[in-house]
């Protein structure tokens, strides 16, 4: 596991996991361009959950792309992947010189508006192996992002700006939950990239 308190970046957790936010990585032009570019060329699906044995279309849409086409399995529902896109490449070697870590896959969230969020979850898929490491980059509409202690329910908040760069590992799945409230504040859409390392690949 990787230290980035010498580097300045501060951990969010006071316990159980690490969850260290490296403000913005990419300026605002960058940001900018990526964000359009993912707009229009990432395949978007409508995001389906089952709630209550329900099949209910959620107005999120989601998309997975990763260096081979394996199958993800996502609130229930299995999906293939779609391989990489030149943008999000430059985004993961960016990622990787940042961090030092590599990811294989990476999941895209597209909130249209505030109106769209997602509810309380710890990445914790069998896919993703013991205390992953996933990094969330943020483009577009600056959005609140909030953690909450399994046990003691201790919240913490952090506000995402374009282009920023969150980055959690240790036991922060196992000992935290994560979500990104509605807000009737926001009007713009956002796109949110988690990198993630699949570990056992199903093809
Ligand atoms: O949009 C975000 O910042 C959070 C996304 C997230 O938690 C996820 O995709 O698992
Ligand atoms: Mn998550």
């Amino acid at each position: 596991m990787k230290n980035f308190q010498n580097t300045g970046v501060r951990n969010l957790l006071p316990e159980g996991g690490e969850a260290f936010y490296f403000g913005k990585i990419l300026e605002e032009k960058e940001a900018d361009d990526f964000f359009k570019q993912l707009y229009d060329k990432v395949e978007w699906t409508q995001d389906e959950v089952i709630i209550f044995g329900k099949r209910i279309v959620t107005k999120r849409e989601t998309a997975w792309y990763g260096a081979t086409d394996f199958d993800y399995t996502y609130s229930k529902i299995t999906r293939k992947a779609r391989l990489w896109l030149p943008e999000l490449v430059s985004l993961r070697d960016l990622v990787k010189d940042i961090t030092g870590y590599e990811f294989n896959s990476c999941l895209l969230n597209l909130y249209h508006s505030g109106e769209e969020g997602m509810s309380w979850h710890s990445d914790a898929e069998a896919e993703l192996g013991k205390d992953p490491v996933i990094a969330s980059l943020s483009l577009g509409a600056e959005r609140k992002f909030v953690l909450k202690n399994k046990i003691s329910k201790e919240k913490v908040s952090v506000v995402l700006e374009p282009g920023s760069l969150l980055l959690m590992q240790g036991e922060t799945q196992k000992n935290w939950l994560h979500s990104l409230p509605k807000t009737k504040k926001v009007h713009e859409p956002r796109i949110n990239l988690t990198f993630r390392e699949i570990k056992k690949i199903r093809k």
